[in-house]
């Protein structure tokens, strides 16, 4: 596993770097860069526990709230009167996208490969459905995490994230943040980046956090979109990548391009990954992605003692078919 190629040595479908090669042949993988995270890797980690700190970066279920993307909130419904003996909770229209999440492979797709071998041309010719999150539930997702705190980074060399802005994060600066924290990042690992949004939002009205759940009117600061991004994190070599923004990247698509440029990326959605990465990182590259993370009392200890590495342990839902996930992780020093 030490000899992943890199960025511009991967094979290409429908003209797009594609990872699924990688693993194994077509149809045989469905753990992406997961496979990464190997027993050894997994033995090697344990060993990062000194202090038995533990910190749940699952974020309450009722953030943000409303939730984003135009979501309907859950209901919950707790079962049994005052005189039963017990009580069951059952959530209604509960989307599992709603608050921290994991975006399987399968939640975006990329139209260059759909258009160029229809069912098989992205996912590594696993079909859609088949590629579902009880994959990841029954694998569980266990390795070295290393957090880039870049919000606390920006702000100390004097440029902080503005959170109400399509602020962009260069993916260049991930490598100097890490390099100023004095982290060293390993192939395999799982990259968190702290951006402070999350932090920021518990802070925002409640008029503020209706404008933001509406689609059209989300903004937020992230990695800077575009296939450069997607070459810098394949480049890493990471297993996976879980931040605290809305959505890894800026949003939205295209806030960083010029109107022309994006005109006509929208025009023909085969190039969609010039503006919104996603459709190269989960479809093409089969990078889990991590939205919503809570990583704020992490990156409080972290700043305390100076480390930034620790034990990261996952268990996403074990839903058949399923789309994405709450992590269900933990970051144990
Ligand atoms: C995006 O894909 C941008 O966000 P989400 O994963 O919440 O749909």
């Amino acid at each position: 596993m030490g000899t992943l190629p890199n960025y511009d040595e991967l094979p290409r479908r429908a003209g797009l770097p594609a990872s699924w090669g990688v693993w194994g042949p077509d149809g045989s993988d469905v753990f992406g860069c997961l496979n990464l995270l190997t027993p050894e890797r997994v033995v090697a980690a344990a060993r990062l526990v000194q202090r038995g700190a533990v910190f749940a970066l699952n974020w309450k279920m009722r953030l943000p709230d409303p939730p984003l993307f135009d979501r309907q909130p859950f209901t919950h419904e707790v079962t049994g009167g005052p005189g039963s003996t017990s009580h069951d909770d059952v959530l209604h229209g509960w989307n599992t996208q709603s608050s921290s999440q994991w975006d399987g492979f399968r939640h975006i797709r990329n139209h260059a490969a759909m258009a160029d071998e229809p069912g098989t041309g992205h996912y590594g010719g696993v079909p859609d459905d088949e590629h579902g999150m009880h994959h990841w539930a029954r694998r569980g997702i266990v390795g070295r995490a290393v957090l880039a705190d870049v919000g606390r980074w920006r702000e100390q060399v004097g440029r902080p994230l503005q959170y109400d802005q399509p602020d962009p994060i260069e993916a260049d600066e991930l490598g100097e943040c890490l390099a100023a924290q004095g982290t060293e990042l390993h192939e395999g690992d799982v990259l968190l980046v702290r951006t402070g949004w999350l932090g920021w939002y518990e802070q925002q009205p409640a008029d503020v956090r209706t404008r933001l759940a509406q689609t059209q009117h989300l903004v937020s600061p992230g990695l800077r979109s575009g296939e450069h991004l997607a070459e810098v994190l394949w480049n890493l070599h990471i297993a996976a990548i879980g931040c605290d923004n809305p959505a890894v990247e800026v949003w939205p698509p295209g806030a960083l391009s010029t109107p022309e440029h994006e005109a006509e990326v929208r025009a023909d959605r085969r190039r969609l990954h010039e503006i919104f990465t996603h459709t190269l990182l989960l479809p093409m590259l089969g990078l889990p992605l991590g939205e919503m993370w809570d990583l704020e009392a992490l990156a409080d200890d972290c700043a305390a003692d100076g480390r930034y590495e620790c034990l990261f342990t996952s268990a996403p839902l074990h839903l058949e078919a399923g789309v994405a996930s709450p992590p269900n992780a933990l970051a144990i020093k």
